[in-house]
């Protein structure tokens, strides 16, 4: 019986799932006889795992394929720790705020001084050799990831109001924070003619490899100039058909070297960057954290920031919603090189549901189009969940990272979304399933959507924070 299994009493195992073990080997011979965590186990083992990730330097993202604080990671994080502790919550943005860049930047890794681990590390980025912007004392990457921070602060805030701990001082050094990487976002990463987020490495999308990049990619050609490399990302995984090939890794060095040399300066980058795309998910993602930053400001007193904060969203939503397909909802980047549209089918179409509610049309399609037979409810799916691209696609890979398998922390995200638009049926329908996934207790990255096993990184730590955000949302959550 497998580790997470035993001591199990109530929950069996959906017909077609296969069970587990948090090693991720298949408890032999448990079939369809095999337990699944109830509601406290889920929540004691999520906790378990944010303990067994922490660090002095903040929360590694898993225990050993990223051992380092990653940016829209640490805010889930946080998000997920205001659930249990406010003051470790405010910690981890404290230390990711730590690595903030003075132009405002909130870079996608700050790393931990002791915690090598990691390929591409602090070397090879060489921050703070190349840009005058860099922090100094602490190590971090040159790009950036989705801009979800300011719904860890709001979280933040509602867990410290709902304990009456006055942590306004607090909360008013983390908006500004906060608000000076929005305002380097609209500053230097607003594309003027589609009004998209510019993204100059696919990693910045945090859905890396997935097949929205693929005809971009396809243009970025590697100098023989790259530094040569070894990978270290594939001896933490079960298989290399997990992770990104060898090519795309190639690609994703090259970028990072044409970052570099650059300064990682966006106005720089943009006369010589082989890869430039509007991201239509970070802009939308960017307009509902706007929204929520000026409602923290609000609360705040901040009258100022609040005005900025919301006419940012205004312009980040208009532009996501001249990207909107208006049969299906669904969204569309942009090539930036190419001005032409990117319209593979991926869960990042989804981003309407991110910055409108359900009185506006996209808002309805995009919803009608989540739970229709092309995604969630897609045959053979071991849970109805939206794998990261549409299976009835061509660049469907089952088990291949962004290009097919289920991510915990997306369904959290596009279900909160929807609690916050107004469809509180559909954000049942994720947080039920979803849970279900969670409930082999392996807290995978990511998930084969047919037979369900757990794939990447085990233990990851914002799959955990998502049980917590989830559960804490049910009726009897037991405390610490
Ligand atoms: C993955 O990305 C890193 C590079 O940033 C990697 O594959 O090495 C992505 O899933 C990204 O979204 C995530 O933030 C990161 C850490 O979980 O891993």
């Amino acid at each position: 019986m497998g580790r997470w299994c035993e001591g199990v009493d109530s929950v069996s195992v959906p017909s077609g799932i296969r069970c587990w073990s948090q090693d991720k080997t298949m408890s032999a011979g448990m079939g369809a006889d095999c337990r699944r965590l109830s509601d406290a186990e889920l929540f004691s083992a999520a906790v378990d795992v944010l303990d067994a990730n922490r660090t002095p330097h903040g929360t590694r993202a898993s225990p050993h394929l990223y051992p380092h604080q990653w940016s829209w990671d640490a805010a889930f994080i946080a998000a997920g720790l205001a659930v249990i502790d406010t003051s470790r919550a405010r910690a981890e943005l404290d230390l990711l705020h730590a690595g903030q860049w003075a132009n405002g930047m909130i870079p996608h890794i700050v790393f931990a001084p002791d915690a090598g681990g990691y390929f591409p590390g602090p070397e090879r980025w060489a921050c703070a050799s190349v840009s005058p912007h860099a922090p100094h004392g602490v190590a971090t990457s040159g790009i950036i990831q989705p801009p979800v921070h300011a719904l860890a602060l709001a979280a933040i805030m509602e867990a410290d109001a709902g304990q009456q701990l006055h942590t306004d001082a607090w909360q008013g050094a983390a908006l500004q924070k906060v608000a000076a990487w929005h305002r380097y976002l609209v500053r230097e990463r607003t594309d003027s003619t589609t009004g998209l987020i510019t993204l100059f490495h696919g990693w910045e999308s945090g859905m890396d490899n997935s097949p929205r990049w693929d005809a971009p990619y396809g243009k970025v050609a590697p100098g023989k100039d790259l530094p040569p490399y070894v990978r270290r990302d594939t001896h933490h995984v079960g298989s290399d058909s997990e992770r990104p090939q060898d090519e795309e890794y190639n690609r994703y060095l090259w970028l990072l070297e044409e970052g570099k040399r650059v300064g990682y300066e966006a106005s720089a980058w943009k006369v010589a960057g082989s890869f430039q795309v509007g991201d239509v998910f970070a802009t939308a993602v960017f307009a509902r954290a706007c929204d929520v930053a000026a409602t923290c400001a609000d609360s705040l007193q901040m009258r100022d920031v609040a005005d900025e904060m919301r006419n940012f969203a205004d312009g980040a939503r208009h532009a996501v919603r001249v990207h909107c397909d208006a049969g299906s909802g669904l969204a569309h980047d942009v090539d930036l090189a190419s001005g032409m549209p990117l319209r593979t089918d991926t869960i990042a179409g989804f981003a309407p549901l991110l910055c409108f509610t359900s009185s506006d049309a996209e808002f309805a399609a995009a919803q009608r189009t989540l739970f229709s037979a092309d995604w969630c409810t897609a045959e053979g799916l071991a849970f109805p969940l939206p794998p990261s691209t549409a299976p009835q696609s061509p660049a469907f890979e089952e088990e291949r990272y962004w290009r097919g398998p289920v991510w915990p922390i997306m369904n959290w995200l596009l279900g909160w979304a929807l609690g916050e638009g107004g469809d509180a049926e559909g954000a049942a329908h994720l947080r039920a399933h979803g849970l279900d996934q969670l409930r082999d207790g392996t807290f995978a990255e990511y998930y084969q959507p047919y037979d369900g096993s757990p794939l990447g990184s085990m233990k990851q730590s914002w799959t955990a924070a998502a049980a917590l955000m989830w559960l804490a949302q049910g009726a009897s959550i037991p405390g610490r």
